[in-house]
């Protein structure tokens, strides 16, 4: 059967706008990047059309000779990239690489510890509403009432009152660096396994921005699509002892059939973040964090912790206006074409459909090609905005300067606007 000669105008026309709203707004959501080129030809290549149940010379079809090349290969680059034994490249998503690990190593009932969410964990990390909370029994850890930092002292406490099998790190909303060592020895004290989520921070690690938790931990997972600037997925790496569970866990424990095309640009990212400029990218990512939280510090917001060490800060609204809520800040930044995210801050007595805070990162705008000036002018921008957020009239000249400065670093370096592989 031909394929249709009419376009489908519906979606393609969508496509554009979306186009439109990524090159001319502001694109501030901690977890979210541009990729490259190159990894968006390899993720829309025809690797889309293959199954490839199994790994690399163990798989349920045939025809996978290239496919298992492309697979052995990501495996071999995230493998040197972060120093690691072993490697899982099918998790669809970072969700799927956290159930796939707990699949692998728990049981069904086993007491873990995770960074409660309303602190800045993630919902694998045993919310009541995530298959984690339900099938696990996560007791939560949180940050310190004074200084808003990981409280190591209520770890080891409830480490020690509960003996979990195992101990979950990583965050996807805290500003600071995530030190693994001290967890790691909580971890021997009792006998616990360590998984690292580093699914933020992967970039930064991979950039040597921040601490590697791959020889400390048993088990590391992370995302692609934040800082480390690849395809949206998820991925595995760990001590050599544990990959024959986790490949079972993933499949055929968890998931089906490999998205290999999203596995070859996983390949390519590994490669890009394997290089000296990836480095300086990380740092820039730091660098235009701790620009942009000091301008709005300078503005009358509150950062928890008092500011911040990696690519994203948390502004508690409550001292630049107490009846200011995240929800109503997004929806008139979003208003300005500034995207960012309503977020919990420590103890928030508003829900998490309402809050009292803002999440803000950085790995896009620097990825344009934005540095510490810019976080400045950004600071400013959203100041204006949110002194009054009814008014309609400095949103709109809000909107028009934002577009105005995104004119200035298009993302993908032409006037389309769209990736083009060099
Ligand atoms: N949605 C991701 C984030 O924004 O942090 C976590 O899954």
């Amino acid at each position: 059967m031909p394929w249709p000669t009419q376009p489908d105008t519906e979606i393609f026309d969508m496509i554009d706008r979306e186009v439109d709203r990524q090159n001319t707004g502001l694109q501030l959501i901690a977890s979210e990047n541009f990729t490259s080129p190159a990894v968006m030809d390899a993720v829309g290549s025809v690797l889309t059309n293959k199954y490839s149940e199994g790994y690399p010379t163990k798989r349920y079809y045939g025809g996978n000779q290239v496919v298992d090349q492309i697979e052995d290969l990501a495996r071999q680059r995230v493998c040197e990239l972060f120093g690691a034994e072993a490697a899982n490249v099918q998790p669809h998503s970072g969700a799927n690489a956290n159930l796939g690990v707990y699949l692998a190593l728990l049981e069904a009932g086993d007491t873990v510890l995770g960074l409660s969410l309303d602190h800045g964990g993630h919902l694998t990390h045993g919310s009541p509403v995530n298959i984690s909370g339900r099938f696990y029994d996560f007791v939560s850890y949180g940050l310190t009432p004074s200084d808003e930092r990981l409280d190591l002292d209520q770890l080891r406490d409830l480490a020690r009152t509960h003996r979990p099998k195992m101990i979950v790190a990583g965050a996807t909303a805290y500003p600071r660096i995530i030190d693994p060592a001290p967890i790691r020895e909580i971890c021997d004290e009792v006998g616990a396994l360590f998984l690292f989520d580093a699914a933020h921070i992967a970039g930064l690690i991979a950039g040597s921005a921040h601490p590697n938790p791959v020889p400390y931990a048993d088990v590391v997972t992370f995302t692609t699509h934040k800082t480390l600037r690849g395809p949206r997925g998820g991925c595995i790496v760990s001590r050599a002892e544990h990959a024959a569970a986790i490949d079972k866990a993933i499949f055929p424990g968890l998931q089906g059939g490999p998205l290999e095309h999203v596995v070859a640009g996983k390949a390519v990212a590994f490669r890009e973040a394997a290089t000296a400029e990836f480095g300086d990218y990380a740092r820039q990512i730091v660098a235009n964090a701790v620009a942009l939280a000091g301008a709005l510090g300078e503005r009358g917001f509150r950062l928890v912790s008092g500011g911040t060490e990696n690519h994203l800060m948390l502004i508690d609204l409550r001292t630049f206006d107490a009846d200011l809520t995240g929800k109503d800040a997004q929806n008139a930044l979003d208003d300005a074409g500034i995207t960012l995210n309503k977020n919990t801050v420590p103890d928030d007595p508003r829900s998490p459909f309402v809050t009292s805070g803002l999440r803000i990162g950085t790995p896009a705008v620097t990825t344009q090609g934005m540095g510490e000036t810019e976080m400045v002018t950004i600071a400013e921008l959203i100041t204006r905005v949110l002194r009054d957020v009814g008014d309609t009239a400095e949103i709109a000249a809000v909107r028009s300067e934002v577009a105005e400065l995104c004119a200035g670093f298009p993302v993908y370096g032409n006037d389309a606007g769209r990736p083009t592989t060099p």
